[in-house]
């Protein structure tokens, strides 16, 4: 039995990113299993967000175990699949920010814009890493795409969706808050990731290291689990510190 796409049974041990493929892998699936079980149990009004947190999860797992197989057979950065990930599950943590403050007045309207910011985000990322990795202009998609980022940032920590979250108040606001410091802390890896793993990644700078796409790997990788997971595990306790306030 083979473990790999490609018929072998493993990586390299000292092939540590093939190793935070696997783990990832793994780390996503346990916590889309946990978030779809403990979905029967939170109160009704929380039933969906923790299906979008399962969602998000269960998507990445898919995407890592073909990434993982990727990677270890010696291809380097599965650009596409990653960006496929991202595109289905970025605008999806979008729509938890929208559910936990429809209730105090999210609108559509806030929601569009949250993706419309992440869609050319991650399309002008894209680009810079498909096309450009290699290319010293390869900070000019990147910077476009970290202006896209900001927009995010600003909206989640000051901008119309905060003022949702703190109108609310309680566990509400405290959920967004924890969401916006995933967004400005866990979110801000991949340009990390980035600078380090292109050619011209920080303005186009010489910085004096070669780009590494290892590094971008392990940046990305890092950054999925930590990001994903734990957008999932404060909306949980925001549905069940939420049931235990109605009791
Ligand atoms: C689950 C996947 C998530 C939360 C992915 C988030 C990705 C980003 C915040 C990527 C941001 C980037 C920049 C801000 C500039 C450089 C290019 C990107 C796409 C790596």
């Amino acid at each position: 039995m083979s473990l790999f796409l490609d018929g072998s049974m493993g990586f390299d041990p000292n092939d540590y990113v093939s190793f935070t493929f696997f783990a990832g892998y793994m780390a996503m699936l346990a916590a889309s299993v946990f978030f779809f079980f403990e979905r029967s149990r939170v109160a009704d009004e929380w039933k969906t967000s923790m299906l979008v947190s399962g969602l998000i999860t269960g998507i990445a797992a898919v995407h890592y175990y073909y990434m993982r197989d990727f990677y270890a057979a010696g291809n380097g950065s599965p650009v596409v699949l990653r960006y496929v990930d991202w595109t289905l599950t970025v605008p999806l943590m979008c729509v938890e920010f929208y559910l936990i403050t429809k209730k105090a007045g999210g609108t559509k309207s806030i929601l569009y814009k949250l993706i419309l910011a992440s869609v050319a985000m991650l399309v002008t990322g894209y680009i810079g890493e498909a096309f450009y990795a290699n290319d010293a202009v390869s900070w000019v998609w990147g910077a476009i795409s970290g202006a896209a980022y900001f927009y995010i940032v600003w909206m989640v920590w000051k901008g119309d969706v905060a003022k949702l979250a703190n109108n609310a108040g309680g566990a509400v606001a405290k959920a967004n808050g924890a969401l916006a410091k995933f967004v400005i802390i866990g979110w801000g890896i991949y340009p990390i990731g980035y600078i380090l793993g292109t050619a011209g990644g920080f303005f186009g700078m010489d910085l004096g290291i070669a780009a590494n796409e290892e590094v971008l790997n392990l940046c990305y990788n890092l950054a999925d689990a930590i990001n994903k997971i734990g957008f999932g595990l404060v909306i949980y306790s925001l549905a069940i510190s939420s049931e235990t306030e109605a009791a």
